[in-house]
C-alpha cells in the first residue's frame, strides 16, 4: 500500500483560518458542513440530476489511452444523460461524465448552491459537473490551469487520494502530459515495476453526500468511486505570477507541443513519451 495519511476533516472553518492554515500552506481539507444550508444538499442524487438534465446529449470520457492521433482528451462517446445514467445503473464503470459545465448546460441547478467564501476568488462561469460509476477510477492527473478547486459531492461514496506537487518526482508523470502512466495500479503498487511508488506519500480522503473538499494548486489526484455519485468543482484561477507562468506554460507550450506531435507521428510519440516516463523517473531517484 501507498503511504497515505488521511486529509484532516473539519466541519465547518472560518475564512481566516482557512486561508492561514490551509489556503497559504496549500494544504487539502474536507469540510462537511459547507453545503449544509444549500439546497442542493437535500435535493441532489441522480435521479433529481436524470429529472432536470435527464435529455442532454453529454460526452463521455473513457479511461482507454488513445494510441493513434486523437487528441488524449476527446470523448469516447456522446449520449443523453438519461441513457448514461440507466447504463450506470446496469454496472458500467468505465464511462465518465468529466468537466460538464453546468452554467451553461444545465443552468436550473445553479440555483441550488452558492459559491462559499473562503478567501477563494471563485470563478463563476465555469461551475462543473463530473459524475461515475459504482467502482470507476479517475487516472492519477493535475488539473492544466492550476486552478485551487472546492470539490462538493453528492450522492453515494467516493475516495480520492492526494499528492503535492512535491511528489511529482515519484509518481511517474508522463512527459507532455498532466498525467501519470496508466499502467499503474496506486491501490496495490507493483513497486517491482515502480519502485519509486516507495517513495510517494499522499493523502486519502472519503467524501459522503454534501462533503467538500479543497484541492490546492498543482495537486495530483486519482479517485476511487464506490457508488454511482457525482461533483460539482468550482474553482478559483490562479493569481500569483510563478503559478499563472506554469498555467501559461501548460496551455501554450505543453499542450500545443502535445497536440502536434501526435498529429504527426502519432501513436510512436506515445510510446517515446510512456519509455521517458520510466528513463525520467528513475534516473534521478535514490530509492530507498
Ligand atoms: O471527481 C471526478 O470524477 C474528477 C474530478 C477531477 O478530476 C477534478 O476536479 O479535476
Amino acid at each position: 500500500m501507498l503511504k497515505l495519511q488521511p486529509v484532516k476533516s473539519v466541519e465547518n472553518i472560518s475564512k481566516e483560518v482557512f486561508i492561514k492554515k490551509y489556503k497559504n500552506t496549500n494544504k487539502p481539507l474536507v469540510i462537511t458542513q459547507l453545503t449544509k444550508d444549500w439546497p442542493a444538499r437535500k435535493k441532489w442524487d441522480i435521479d433529481y440530476i436524470t429529472k432536470v438534465a435527464g435529455e442532454n446529449i453529454v460526452p463521455l470520457y473513457d479511461s482507454k489511452p488513445s494510441t493513434d492521433t486523437k487528441h488524449q482528451h476527446a470523448p469516447a462517446t456522446h449520449m443523453p444523460l438519461k441513457s448514461y445514467i440507466n447504463l450506470l445503473q446496469k454496472g458500467e464503470k468505465d464511462l465518465r461524465m468529466f468537466f460538464y459545465n453546468i452554467l451553461a448546460e444545465a443552468p436550473q441547478l445553479t440555483k441550488d448552491f452558492n459559491y462559499p467564501d473562503l478567501g477563494l476568488k471563485l470563478f463563476k462561469k465555469l461551475p462543473v459537473l463530473f459524475l461515475g460509476g459504482k467502482n470507476a477510477r479517475v487516472q492519477m492527473h493535475f488539473d492544466i490551469d492550476m486552478a485551487d478547486i472546492l470539490l462538493c459531492h453528492f450522492g453515494g461514496e467516493k475516495r480520492i487520494m492526494l499528492f503535492p506537487p512535491e511528489q511529482t518526482k515519484h509518481i511517474y508523470r508522463v512527459p507532455f502530459s498532466f498525467s501519470s502512466l496508466n499502467t499503474i495500479n496506486y491501490e496495490n503498487p507493483d513497486y517491482d515495476t515502480y519502485p519509486a511508488l516507495k517513495n510517494l506519500e499522499g493523502r486519502i480522503a472519503e467524501l459522503n453526500h454534501g462533503d467538500v473538499i479543497y484541492i490546492p494548486s498543482g495537486y495530483w489526484h486519482y479517485i476511487m468511486y464506490d457508488d454511482i455519485s457525482f461533483s460539482m468543482a468550482l474553482r478559483a484561477f490562479p493569481r500569483k505570477p510563478k503559478t499563472v507562468i506554469k498555467l501559461l506554460h501548460n496551455l501554450l507550450v505543453v499542450r500545443t507541443i502535445d497536440g502536434f506531435m501526435r498529429k504527426v507521428i502519432g501513436q510512436s510519440w506515445n510510446e517515446r513519451n510512456e519509455k521517458r516516463t520510466i528513463t525520467n523517473t528513475h534516473k534521478h531517484l535514490n530509492i530507498k
